[in-house]
């Protein structure tokens, strides 16, 4: 079991609007104070999606770009790009996020019903992305949102090799209505299942909403990390709206410390996800 808890959070998204949930960073700049207060707290990898000036979900490059040279001016967070987008984004847009330079980038193990949307992921898209990041040196975190996701990575590991630097490391995002549930017995399905990974895989977790809570002392109890933001919930208690992605990364970071896996730090985290030193 790892010593400290990486903690990534994930402050923007691509399904919630500004309208519906003001204290969502959605500009540069309130994204760029959400990763300092963030890091302040004990975050050590931010998983980015942009929003453009009418506040909705854009993958436009050049944001992109200054996205992430803000974000490395400013924090030493670990800057991972989100490839999934929203679910109307074209596949094309989505490879191109690669072109920004970000530390990591997500890739997600295969297509989910997503509410009433669909999040599609063909076989040949993620093998393209996979290979994508394999050439320009991006480390990828494998976005697994139903346990057949993670034989699915399996076998993309048996016929296209492993990412850069050589270490996987999965996100279990749980709790979406149409993936697996938010549950602990989900999760240990999982952790069982990653056994079959190359020895060392590393996992992270997230619950949507409600299962927030539950999937986070989960994934403490089995040796994961955590990764909690506005992204997957905007419910801090009970009728009790997140005032901030800090107040969620210092619960979890709290949390962490309890179990006695203080937060890691983001040059411990590149050292675990063997990402180079920038
Ligand atoms: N917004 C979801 C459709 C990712 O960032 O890679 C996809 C998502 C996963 O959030
Ligand atoms: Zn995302």
């Amino acid at each position: 079991m790892s010593s400290g808890t990486l903690i990534t959070v994930a402050p923007t998204g691509a399904e919630s609007s500004k309208a519906d949930v003001p204290a969502l960073p959605v500009t540069l700049d309130e994204l760029v104070a959400t990763a300092v207060a963030c890091e302040a707290e004990g975050a050590s990898v931010i998983h980015v999606h942009i929003r453009d000036r009418a506040h909705e979900p854009t993958l436009d490059l050049g944001l992109l770009r200054e996205t992430v040279a803000a974000l490395r001016d400013k924090t030493d967070l670990i800057v991972q790009l989100s490839s999934g987008g929203s679910v109307h984004d074209p596949e094309e847009s989505r490879l191109a996020v690669l072109e920004a330079g970000p530390d990591m980038a997500s890739c997600t193990m295969g297509t989910v019903n997503f509410g009433e949307d669909v999040f599609l992921n063909r076989w040949e898209f993620i093998v393209e992305l996979h290979t994508r990041m394999q050439e320009r040196g991006v480390v990828p975190e494998y976005e697994i949102f139903d346990l057949g996701q993670l034989a699915a990575l399996e076998r993309l590991l048996d016929r296209h090799g492993l990412p850069v630097g050589g270490h996987v490391h999965v996100d279990l995002v749980m709790g979406v209505p149409g993936g697996m549930p938010g549950t602990a017995d989900a999760l240990v399905a999982c952790v069982n299942a990653l056994r079959n990974l190359p020895a060392g895989t590393t996992f992270s977790a997230t619950g949507i909403g409600r299962a927030t809570l539950p999937v986070l002392l989960a994934s403490l109890s089995a040796g994961g990390h955590l990764r909690v933001g506005m992204e997957d919930t905007v419910t801090y208690a009970k009728g009790q709206p997140v005032e901030s992605n800090a107040q969620l990364v210092a619960r979890a970071a709290a949390f962490a410390r309890l179990a006695q896996r203080p937060p890691m730090t983001p040059a411990q985290t590149r050292d675990l996800l063997a990402i180079p030193a920038r």
